[in-house]
């Protein structure tokens, strides 16, 4: 039976092949972030104050993780607040499409970020990341962090000027751009000891 010792190395070239295809798997899921719940104050409750007219800026749904926005955005509402929540700590820089850059003659919207980390008591959110106001030049409202984050808040501080329509609804997030925090080389070591661990025990079976 010449053949049983090609078709052994078959059976370890396709193990081989299906490890390498999880690890793959599991190096791909750990790039992609995604944001897991999100909450705001105005998509709570449209009756708050500076909260948008529209429901479709109160939906929180509209804010997707990308460098560019699609058009549909969460205004927070003039003084209100949203949370996101991640699958993994994300960690700066953060990149923020808004939806009234380049707009002659309109006023400033701005808000300040905070990231939060998980305690025994829930979330706490007293780290002050920066601020982000739509008149910056290059499209996008981003500032710079370290540290690591499982959440980010966004409150608003626009100040609208006196005359302005009585339907402002402040800081509007198109899309949010973070990077998430990368697996340490030994939870991926770990995973391929695994790995290799279950093919060698396979092969004495
Ligand atoms: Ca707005
Ligand atoms: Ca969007």
């Amino acid at each position: 039976m010449e053949y049983l010792g090609n078709l052994d190395i078959m059976v370890t070239k396709f193990n081989a092949l299906v490890l390498a295809a999880a690890l793959s798997a599991i190096a791909g899921s750990a790039s992609a972030l995604t944001i897991t719940s999100a909450e705001g104050d105005c998509a709570s409750d449209a009756s708050l104050s500076g909260c948008s007219a529209s429901a479709a800026r109160r939906d929180l749904g509209n804010v997707e993780l990308a460098s560019a926005g699609n058009g549909s955005f969460y205004s927070l509402g003039v003084g209100q607040s949203a949370s996101f929540y991640f699958d993994r700590q994300v960690t700066g820089s953060l990149s923020v499409s808004e939806v009234t850059f380049g707009r002659a003659g309109y006023y400033e919207e701005t808000a300040l970020v905070y990231g939060g980390v998980v305690t025994d008591g829930g979330y706490d959110f007293s780290a002050l990341l920066g601020s982000l106001s739509n008149k910056s030049d290059d499209g996008f409202a981003s500032l710079a962090f370290s540290g690591r984050y499982d959440a980010l808040r966004f409150v608003d501080t626009t100040e609208v000027p006196a005359g302005m329509p009585a339907n402002a609804d402040g800081f509007d997030i198109d899309s949010i751009e973070v990077a998430a925090v990368p697996l340490p080389a030994s939870a991926l070591m770990l995973i391929a000891g695994l790995g290799g661990l279950g093919m060698v025990r396979r092969r004495k079976a």
